[in-house]
């Protein structure tokens, strides 16, 4: 079970979602004997979508860690989820992928899942290479889907093999580098058959195409091109080898999960030319002191399993070692590889590796756990911050606890959510990716935790503010039985804009209320800014000055003189306040073809102000101001505008007096809100 490092490849299957990864994951492990049976994602049975809403909704929503063995090579596959809730397991895939194979269908070609794969590969610095698959399909069409892809991603786009064509149907492939022609049996094995002549021309010439992006790898090569010699296969490979890791090539295979067409080829292509774990970008050395970095935790009833890649030297069972994040050490117990949810036992992960480990205690996704000699982290992983939240509510009252037990649960797994209770709103807020990723937590609340829950917009934290200088009296008197309660103040309330906190000051001359009771009165209404006077949200900005009062040398108390102060406090309606709200600084990133839209939706849909707008690496930057009310479905209605193309980052920045047509709103939504909590 152990393999030397130049017999081992490290590859992740990338792309928009349905177009095949899975499939192609489950076909490749059958075809190299791995498993013993084909799985089929519409019957919840591959190996890589296990768990159980990846089965429910045929969708694959977490990384899974595959392996198989051909030609002497173990080759480690992690696909990765389409949907783009899910971007951040491709962001951990990709932390230990050598290479990464984007899978898009021939039917469609290029789309917004390849163009994302392409960026994120591209920003890792990985080899990218491109499977357009469901080649049995009734419309597929290579050619068409191939151009889509060479006109948006350019001339690194080559093509490493051609469909053989029977009417609209592909019943082989021609293998350009070595211009062999096969066709494939049911299992997927290929015999080679004459190159139809109808194809000979076009192969020369894509053959000229393919020699030529590799001519361009070394003087050597564009010597032999222009002497119109061909090139041999390690020429080739060597080439090809080259082209990928320094991204000038990006070869294109074709094929089928279900008819295992072209598979041998692209299985041929990552055992000669891709990357081994050495020259995927990151140092690796074989020879080092043990370090591994963890890219992916599955925490599930089972235990907790910790995913790691081995970087340097390599991780053996009954090792120490030490998490450099945290300090701490880490006792590796058992140690795994994963095929899917099924955990091998090994006793050794061996450099370039993928393994995994069960219990660890204090290390999660992005730590590094190393022999203290190595004692440095290895750099982790960045996910987007999440950008759309809701509240979080149990179905059932009573049940918060366990919700924010199972959320704790669920966040050693995901990476990718917040959750954070709003003790202003009084609100358990989840900040996911999208609707879809809040959904599946949901779900795993109530399958995995038995808590059944509700999400409902988040309440917007405004604020309340007075506008006008206001002179208030505030006056306790109460006879009870024998000893009385007695406090008069007079406070002058005015707007200040320094803080939000609320300033106090005294201007009590001849001791109209004595110096001792100051405190209380200023307690007093530091309790009372808690909750404005129109709709109950924290009052700020509000400067308070106690001028004049009264007090009885028996009755008075501080009790009585906070009571006071509260009775002035409530005088503030009359000090023409207004409703706040936040207002957000939104960066909103969306191809040129979206600007139109996205601009007119932030300023008549949203109430925001567009602030400018800059051209960034092929895409504009639009900055708007927006009130963070009319926000909270961005995230779905910006998918839908730009099909997934647009991205935002939202950052609240001041608050603003509200219109006031939208402070009528909040004024009735919370008396409803008032009204049904005395139910
Ligand atoms: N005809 C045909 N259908 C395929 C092929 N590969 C996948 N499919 C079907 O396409 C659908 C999506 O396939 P998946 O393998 O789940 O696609 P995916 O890329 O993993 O999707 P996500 O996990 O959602 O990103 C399923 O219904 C598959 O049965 C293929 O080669 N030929
Ligand atoms: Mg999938």
């Amino acid at each position: 079970m152990s393999y030397a490092i130049n017999k081992i490849r490290n590859i992740c299957l990338l792309g928009h979602g349905g177009n095949g990864k899975t499939s192609l994951a489950e076909s490749i492990l059958y075809m190299t004997g791995a498993t013993d049976r084909l799985g089929k994602v519409v019957d919840g049975t591959t190996v890589s979508d296990f768990d159980s809403e990846e089965i429910r909704r045929k969708i694959s929503i977490a990384d899974s860690a595959m392996f198989c063995e051909y030609n002497g090579v173990k080759i480690n596959i992690i696909d990765t989820p389409g949907y783009f809730d899910f971007s951040g397991e491709v962001s951990q895939a990709l932390r230990v992928a050598d290479a990464g194979i984007i899978v898009c269908s021939a039917k469609d070609g290029l789309n917004v899942g390849a163009e994302k794969a392409w960026k994120m590969l591209t920003e890792a610095k990985k080899p990218r290479a491109i499977f357009i698959s469901k080649s049995d399909e009734e419309n597929a069409n290579f050619d068409k889907a191939f151009s889509s892809l060479r006109e948006k991603f350019g001339v690194s786009v080559c093509p490493m093999v051609a469909p053989i064509l029977n009417g609209d149907k592909i019943t082989g492939l021609i293998e350009i580098a070595t211009k062999k022609a096969y066709s494939f049996d049911a299992k997927g094995k290929r015999s080679e058959i004459p190159v139809p002549e109808n194809m000979k021309a076009e192969l020369n010439k894509l053959y000229n195409t393919l020699a030529e992006g590799v001519a361009e790898t070394s003087e050597e090569l564009m010597d032999k091109f222009f002497g119109g010699e061909e090139f041999t296969p390690a020429e080739f490979a060597g080439a090809l080898a080259e082209g990928l890791r320094d991204g000038s090539i990006c070869p294109v295979f074709c094929g089928s999960a279900f008819t295992f067409m072209g598979i041998s080829l692209l299985l041929d292509a990552i055992v000669n030319y891709f990357p081994i774990p050495s020259e995927g970008g990151e140092t690796v050395n074989e020879g080092g002191p043990s370090a591994a970095i963890i890219y992916k935790t599955i925490s599930d009833q089972y235990g907790k399993f910790s995913l790691f890649k081995v970087v340097s030297g390599k991780i053996t069972n009954e090792m120490t070692l030490v998490n450099p994040r945290t300090g701490t050490s880490e006792k590796i117990g058992h140690i795994y590889v994963m095929q899917g949810k099924k955990n091998i036992e090994v006793n050794e992960v061996t450099c370039g590796d993928l393994g995994a480990v069960s219990k660890l205690s204090d290390s999660k996704t992005g730590d590094t756990l190393c022999n203290p000699s190595f004692n440095k982290a290895l750099p982790g992983i960045t996910y987007t911050p999440p950008c759309y939240s809701m509240a979080i509510a149990p179905k059932t009252k009573g049940q918060e606890d366990k919700i924010a037990m199972g959320l704790s649960r669920l966040a050693e797994e995901d990476l990718t959510f917040t959750f954070v209770n709003n003790p202003e709103t009084h609100q358990l807020v989840i900040s996911g990716a999208g609707d879809m990723h809040l959904d599946i937590l949901c779900s795993k609340l109530k399958n995995k935790f038995g808590v059944e829950v509700e999400l409902s917009p988040a309440r917007v934290p405004y604020r309340e503010k007075i506008r006008k200088t206001f002179e208030a009296h505030g006056r306790h008197k109460k006879q009870t039985g024998g000893h009385g309660q007695f406090a008069d103040v007079k406070i002058r309330f005015e707007p200040q804009d320094e803080q939000e906190e609320m300033i106090f000051a005294d201007e009590v001359f001849g001791g109209s209320v004595p110096k001792n009771f100051f405190p209380a009165v200023e307690k007093g209404l530091r309790e009372c800014t808690q909750r404005g006077v129109l709709a109950g949200y924290p009052m700020v900005f509000l400067k308070a000055v106690l001028y004049d009062g009264d007090f009885h040398p028996v009755d008075s108390s501080e009790m009585a003189f906070k009571t006071a102060a509260s009775l002035a406090y409530k005088e503030l309606v009359n000090a023409s306040p207004v409703i706040l709200e936040p207002i957000g600084l939104l960066k909103v990133t969306i191809p040129d073809a979206n600007m139109g839209d996205i601009m007119s939706d932030i300023s008549s849909k949203r109430r925001g102000t567009v602030l400018g707008m800059n051209a960034h690496e092929g895409m504009q930057v639009v900055e708007a101001e927006v009130p963070m009310a009319e926000m909270s479905s961005y995230a779905i209605d910006l998918r839908s505008m730009t099909q997934g193309r647009g991205s935002f980052t939202l950052e609240f920045i001041r608050y603003s007096e509200a219109p006031s047509s939208v402070q009528q709103k909040i004024i009735e939504e919370a008396k409803a809100l008032a009204s049904g909590d005395e139910d």
